[in-house]
């Protein structure tokens, strides 16, 4: 059996979304493991073209992936399908900028909230009662950070600021486990 820090922590969290749903520890063990260790490396892999996702562990209960941001790139506003999403900065520095959609039906309207910047072994929680999101390394840096969604995420919708337009957006890795 692996017994390498990051099999610990998929082994840790499995059995916590199995005792609680909700993983009402998620937050600490995910902390914990951001602060203490560095073999999430061998997951990380970076493309010119767009932030990648690199899938570390799934079941389910948990996807849980290694997201690698190169200078200048960012997520779209995005929701998260109902699901919980954690995130821990791994390296860099990460900023979130929450929205919430203003008006009903398309084109929407949406309403910018709070910037936040996250540093290395910070961890974060969103979901779709809380609000959207944009996340990017703060400008001119690249950063990475552990996503945790309870459930995983397949499908996940897409808002055009410009346009008011809502699209689903397949959500895709670039990298899992077998294939690394
Ligand atoms: N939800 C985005 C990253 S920001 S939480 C994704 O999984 O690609
Ligand atoms: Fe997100």
């Amino acid at each position: 059996m692996k017994t390498n820090p990051i099999s610990e922590l998929e082994r840790a969290l499995t059995r916590e979304f199995a005792s609680s749903p909700k993983g009402p520890r998620a937050a600490q063990i995910i902390a914990e493991y951001a602060r203490q260790n560095d073999d999430w490396r061998a997951f990380a892999r970076f493309s010119p073209h767009q932030y990648t996702r690199n899938l570390v562990a799934r079941n389910e209960h948990f996807e849980m992936l290694v997201l690698c941001w190169s200078v200048g790139q960012q997520s779209p506003i995005h929701n998260h399908a109902s699901q919980n999403c954690w995130m821990a900065v791994l390296d860099g520095e990460i900023s979130e900028v929450q929205f919430r959609v203003a008006s009903s039906g398309e084109p929407i309207e949406l309403a910018q909230g709070a910037t936040r910047l996250y540093r290395p072994g910070q961890v974060t929680f969103i979901n779709d009662d809380i609000a959207l999101h944009r996340v990017a390394p703060v400008a001119g840096g690249a950063g990475i950070s552990l996503h945790l969604y309870s459930k995983p995420i397949d499908v996940c919708n897409v808002y055009d600021e410009r346009t008011g337009r809502i699209e689903q957006r397949q959500l895709q890795y670039f990298s899992t486990p077998s294939c690394s």
